[in-house]
């Protein structure tokens, strides 16, 4: 069987102008992300935080999160500090994992890793900062026209992801899967689920939270951001095996280096792209009932398997 990069989309995605929708959003997110931090006394850890979050990256989260609030009916103003926050979160998760300690990398986003150029101390504390200051942009930035009861439920789906429920837990049961061969795949899906699929989750279901989404939209919402959650990771997978340093702008075949179990490692390439494919086909049909409001979410689903970074 041929293996191909791309697979049938429906109508309406297909005609829908992703690379320009994605271009036009990753410049808004970019705007709001440099707008949220300004370097001043001790200008050492603004400009660690500034380095690593305005270090490119595409951006899935926040347009994510801003892509849920408009289908459910909101704003993007109403969700940009919740979408800029996930950013926040996701650079800082990203500067931990590439520590000597964890991942140890040298290369992020094309660029030489946080503690490379500000060392392990200041790249700890620069992670810290940006921690705390997505809770305090959620509360402090969103607008007036968002109910307190809405922000405050993205503050707790923003700390329930992140901590030993979520990126944190999967994180610990990574590291102590390391070195091992007989990872099962339970424990795989344990792993992803926590460390990947926990913050694209609260992205989607926050920007739907704060547009005023209904309890059968959440739940709506929490099926598709566990598929494309689960797609992301085999294809992060995948890619660790057949793309390269410039494309990933980080260091490639790190997993087979580490001898580390992966989606790939269990099912082969081809099984596990089909893998992806199927739970990218569950995702767009969750959203089926939005009807043409749902096109942005159903071809950044598509997105998500089809990309080669
Ligand atoms: C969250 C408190 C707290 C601590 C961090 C280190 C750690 C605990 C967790 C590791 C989380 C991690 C690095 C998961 C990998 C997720 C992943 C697939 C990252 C790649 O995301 P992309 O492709 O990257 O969206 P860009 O650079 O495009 O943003």
């Amino acid at each position: 069987m041929v293996v191909t990069n791309s697979f049938p989309k429906p109508a309406e995605t297909a005609k829908f102008n992703l690379s320009s929708y994605l271009k036009q959003r990753q410049q808004l997110c970019d705007q709001a992300l440099d707008n949220s931090i300004t370097v001043v006394y001790p200008e050492k850890i603004y400009e660690a935080m500034r380095y690593s979050l305005l270090a490119g990256g595409k951006r899935v989260r926040p347009i994510l999160c801003l892509a849920t609030s408009e289908m459910i009916g909101g704003t993007i103003e109403m969700a940009m500090p919740t979408a800029c926050a996930a950013e926040m979160i996701h650079t800082m998760s990203l500067i931990h994992d590439d520590l000597p300690a964890m991942d140890n990398d040298d290369y992020r986003r094309g660029k030489l890793t946080n503690h490379k150029v500000y060392g392990e101390d200041v790249a700890i504390l620069a992670g810290d900062g940006l921690l705390a200051l997505a809770f305090e942009i959620v509360a402090s930035k969103t607008p007036d026209n968002v109910p307190k009861d809405r922000v405050l439920q993205v503050i707790t789906r923003l700390g329930k992801a992140l901590g030993a429920a979520g990126l944190v837990g999967g994180q610990v049961v990574d590291l102590d899967s390391e070195g091992k061969t007989d990872i099962s795949l339970e424990t795989l899906n344990f792993i992803h689920n926590h460390k990947t699929a926990a913050l694209l989750e609260a992205c989607v279901v926050c920007g739907g939270i704060i547009a005023g989404a209904s309890s059968e939209d959440v739940q709506r919402l929490t099926r598709y951001s566990q598929n494309i959650g689960l797609a992301f990771q085999i294809i992060d997978d995948i890619l660790d095996i057949t793309g390269t340093q410039e494309e990933l702008g980080k260091s490639a075949g790190k997993d087979l280096q580490a001898q580390k179990v992966t989606y790939p490692s269990l099912w082969g390439i081809e099984e596990s792209r089909l893998k992806a494919q199927q739970l990218v086909i569950d995702a767009c049909k969750e959203l089926e009932y939005y009807g043409e409001k749902a096109v942005p979410l159903q071809a950044l689903a598509h997105f998500i398997a089809n990309r080669n970074n």
